[in-house]
């Protein structure tokens, strides 16, 4: 069966990396516009490299949990497409492969001047010179709010022609990524949805299973 899978930051919560809109939530202690934007970023290079500096060492000392590998599991059996609006590597460490990061990934690093992309050092420093054209333009390779999210066409090819879309811990508030419900469903594609909560984008599903995702993801895959 060909199924899509889009994920968000509730299948990492329990590897203990934070999400942004619960409580003691990352957005809670940090304002979107400082350190997911372009503009706060030219603002503040310092505290934006710091934001993900915290984030990336968080990831490194997380490990992939039940959901992540259960995920790897079903792309043995299923034609999978994986789509994460995460930027942690959990998925890849917990076996998966071909992951597509819409919001791109902490593990790179991207020329703001140039658009040259390589594998980011454990901490950022702003005024990182570029290897391609030296310019100290070094920024995550992060999609901020405002920018375009990376391989949409791909992504909404996938999941119009899956037989099953499944949407994993992820709050439906950031679009493009909350509306691919919607639009599997005008599709005719079967969906559901894997929670610990009731979400904003609940009515898009034809299914809901209610739960940490590191007991309902292995129990929906089994
Ligand atoms: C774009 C950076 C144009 C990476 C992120 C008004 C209306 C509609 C849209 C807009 C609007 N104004 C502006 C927009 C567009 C904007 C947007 O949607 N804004 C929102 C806030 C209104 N979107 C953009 O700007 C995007 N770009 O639109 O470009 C365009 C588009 C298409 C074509 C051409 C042009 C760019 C969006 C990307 C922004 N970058 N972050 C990073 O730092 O990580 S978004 C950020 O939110 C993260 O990427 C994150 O992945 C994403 C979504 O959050 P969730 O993953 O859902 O996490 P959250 O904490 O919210 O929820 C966690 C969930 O898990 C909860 O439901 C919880 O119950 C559950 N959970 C918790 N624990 C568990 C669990 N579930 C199961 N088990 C558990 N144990």
């Amino acid at each position: 069966m060909r199924i899509a899978v889009l994920t968000g930051a509730g299948i990492s919560a329990e590897s203990g990396i934070r999400t942004f809109r619960a409580s003691n939530g990352l957005w809670e202690d940090h304002c979107i516009e400082d350190v997911a934007s372009v503009e706060g970023f030219m603002r503040d290079p310092v505290l934006v490299h710091r934001f993900y500096n915290m984030r990336r060492a968080d990831a490194a000392r997380a490990q992939p949990n039940a959901a992540h590998k259960a995920l790897a599991r079903l792309a043995q059996h299923h034609e999978l497409t994986l789509i994460t609006q995460n930027v942690d590597d959990l998925h890849e460490r917990g076996g998966s492969d071909d992951v597509i990061h819409m919001h791109g990934s902490l593990l790179g690093a991207l020329c703001a001047e140039c658009g040259h992309r390589w594998p980011a050092p454990l901490a950022m420093r702003s005024l990182d010179l570029c290897p391609n054209c030296g310019k100290p333009q070094t920024r995550p390779d992060i999609v901020w709010f405002g920018e375009v999210p990376h391989h949409l066409e791909r992504i909404f090819n996938a999941v119009e022609q899956a037989q099953l879309f499944a949407a994993i811990g992820t709050s439906g508030q950031v679009y493009p990524a909350a509306g691919l419900a919607r639009h599997a469903r005008r599709a005719g594609v079967r969906t559901i949805e894997m929670n610990m909560a009731n979400t904003v984008i609940g009515r898009d599903f034809h299914e809901k299973r209610s739960g940490p995702a590191s007991q309902v993801v292995p129990e929906w895959v089994a």
